[in-house]
């Protein structure tokens, strides 16, 4: 059944790596997905990059690769539509790195932990630059800037890893949408497995204004009992689906 929307709902999105499962792209924590194989501490930490950096541009230009021919799946284009629909009552907030939000035409959009094809300084201040490198084994890019000034300083995927804070004024964004919406908030969670924070706490923060909560995912995650409302199924089939005007 349709989520019912009036003119004063304001919605609040957030999107896992689930949304992006029908368009081809890996999870983390299903069977054959992206932590498999890898220890999580090696390959999404600040501690592991300082350990093997090699290990980790190996596991973020694999991904890289793997987004070739990759697009949006009806999951991601039934969130551009509601944002026409809602305009500034509208805000999607996405744990994925992948683009596909942008891609498929979201504006209003908070990528919370960062972006794949996107590469920054780990040492000076230059802002993260647009880079669809794919980097030969073995290859750690460093740094001109510093390089100019005799420092070596690696690049480093311009991804939150674990440890790590969210990009500045990401969670204050979050904070002001849900409180100016206060009751009128629908937040709806969109594949996630509801294990990484702050984002798995989201719905503790619409239940505190009095907002309802829903969860599309294919199966029960382990926070779903937070949520009024639960849809099993695949987000590229449920969301249409849910948004139906
Ligand atoms: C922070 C990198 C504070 C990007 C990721 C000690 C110190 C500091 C913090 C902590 C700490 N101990 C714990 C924490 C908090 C920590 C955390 O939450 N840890 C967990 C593991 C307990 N969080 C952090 O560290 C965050 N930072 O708190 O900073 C701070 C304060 C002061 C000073 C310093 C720090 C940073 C979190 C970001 C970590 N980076 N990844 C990348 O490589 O992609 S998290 C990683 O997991 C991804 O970003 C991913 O998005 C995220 C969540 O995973 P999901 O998206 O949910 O994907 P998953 O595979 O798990 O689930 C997919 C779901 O989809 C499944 O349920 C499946 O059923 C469903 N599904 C599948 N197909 C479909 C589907 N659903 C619908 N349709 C389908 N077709």
């Amino acid at each position: 059944m349709p989520i019912h929307l009036d003119d004063t709902s304001h919605v609040l999105v957030l999107t896992g790596a689930g949304i992006s499962a029908e368009s081809g792209v890996p999870t983390f924590r299903d069977a054959g997905g992206l932590w498999e194989g890898h220890d999580v501490t090696q390959v999404a930490s600040p501690q592991g990059f300082a350990r093997d950096p090699i290990l980790v541009w190996r596991f973020y230009s694999g991904r890289r690769a793997a987004m070739a021919g990759v697009v949006p799946n009806a999951g991601h284009h039934a969130l551009v539509a509601l944002e026409a629909r809602l305009g500034d009552r509208f805000l999607l907030a996405t744990q994925n790195v992948d683009g596909l939000h942008l891609a498929a035409g979201s504006q209003r959009v908070l990528e919370m932990h960062g972006g794949l094809m996107r590469t920054r300084c780990s040492v000076c201040d230059r802002p993260a630059f647009a880079d669809t490198t794919v980097y030969r084994d073995k290859v750690v890019p460093v740094c001109g800037q510093c390089r100019e000034r005799q420092r070596e300083a690696l690049l480093r995927p311009d991804i939150v890893w674990f440890g790590e804070r969210l990009p500045p004024g990401v969670l204050d964004q979050i904070a002001a949408f849900i409180t100016a919406a206060g009751k009128t908030l629908v937040f709806i969670a969109v594949g996630t497995s509801g294990e990484v924070y702050p984002a798995a706490g989201l719905v503790d923060a619409t239940r505190e204004v009095g907002g309802t909560s829903w969860l599309v995912n294919l199966e029960a995650s382990t926070n779903a009992s937070s949520f009024d409302h639960v849809v099993l199924g695949p987000a590229g089939r449920e969301l249409p689906a849910l948004f139906a005007p």
